[in-house]
């Protein structure tokens, strides 16, 4: 459904992910006016109705709300530090992964500039932006979340995390240590397979449905962490350093160094030597905070 007056939006940065942005708003008929550090990455965004300014300034006047999609916090500041004088009375919605320091300290500035300031974090690839697959966690000015809700639900799911504008990278940032650490546990997995001439996809096809029915223990071990009393444990930190030990073993009889399962190896050891080893597996996040 198309609003009545859509809102004119500024999209600063056209990478993969500023572009499918922009194609998303362009076909719910907002007016969209682009800008990129690099000239002649517009073009298939003009065809399909997209504005270019040739600078930030002229796409930031032209908006009524400024998305930002940048590579990274310094190439924000650098962008957005030609034309601070503009964002006075505009929202800002700031796409770019960095850390939630970073984050509130964008906020801190545009804000002290006139802006109204809504970080936001994109659980999602650019091919998934405007399926129900793609989420976009917000957090900062509710003000801008609630006036621009509709719009952003154009692009995926939108989660809001309150006024503090580190929260929804903070967020992203936890749920994508957990992702890296099961890729990187997932991939040694294949190496160990390949080196016995078993094809990674064979072994993907078997590992996936088994990694998706362990998640399923998550919500159980957060409840664990939360009440912080390891006492009764499902898997004891002693049996799982033995079970480590062995995969680590197997690991370097097929050639394969075993260095994610050590990294996990190390924590637990942490707490047996401190005299834990009875303990649930689910202790080692005392060696973490
Ligand atoms: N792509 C993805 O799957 C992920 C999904 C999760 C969230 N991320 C974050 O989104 C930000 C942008 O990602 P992207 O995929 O669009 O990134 P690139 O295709 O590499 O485009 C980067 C754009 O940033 C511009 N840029 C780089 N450095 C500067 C600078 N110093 N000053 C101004 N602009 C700069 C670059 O411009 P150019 O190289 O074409 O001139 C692109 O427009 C990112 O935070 C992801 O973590 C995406």
């Amino acid at each position: 459904m198309t609003e009545t007056n859509p809102t004119p939006v500024a999209v600063l940065g056209l990478g993969s992910m500023g572009r499918a942005l922009a194609t998303t708003l362009l076909r719910a008929d907002h007016p969209v006016t682009v800008w990129n550090r690099t000239p002649g990455r517009a073009g298939e965004l003009v065809a399909q109705g997209a504005s270019e300014a040739e600078t930030v300034h002229g796409a930031v006047s032209a908006a009524d709300l400024v998305v930002v999609c940048l590579y990274d916090e310094p190439s924000v500041r650098a962008t957005l530090e030609t034309a601070v004088a503009s964002v006075r009375d505009r929202a800002v919605v700031n796409l770019t992964t960095m850390t939630p320091d970073a984050a509130r300290d964008t906020g801190r500035w545009l804000e002290s500039h006139g802006a109204h300031y809504l970080d936001g974090a994109i659980m999602a690839t650019p091919g998934l932006i405007g399926t129900p697959h793609a989420a976009i966690l917000y957090s900062g000015s509710r003000a801008v979340f609630d006036e621009h809700r509709a719009l952003f639900d154009r692009w995926a799911t939108s989660t809001y995390d309150g006024e503090d504008a580190g929260m929804a990278a903070l967020f992203d940032l936890a749920m994508l240590s957990g992702m890296y650490s099961l890729f990187a546990g997932f991939l040694h997995g294949a190496a160990m397979v390949q080196s016995a001439g078993v094809p990674a996809a064979e072994f993907g096809r078997r590992a996936e449905p088994f990694l998706a029915a362990m998640t399923g223990a998550l919500p159980e071990s957060a409840k664990v962490v939360d009440g912080r009393d390891y006492r009764d444990p499902v898997q004891s930190l002693d049996w799982t350093s033995t079970v480590l030990d062995v995969i680590a073993a197997a690991s370097r009889e097929q050639g394969v160094e075993p260095v994610p399962v050590d990294m996990v190896r190390q924590i637990v050891r942490h707490q047996i030597d401190a005299g834990r080893g009875g303990e649930d597996f689910d202790r080692i996040i005392e060696s973490l905070r």
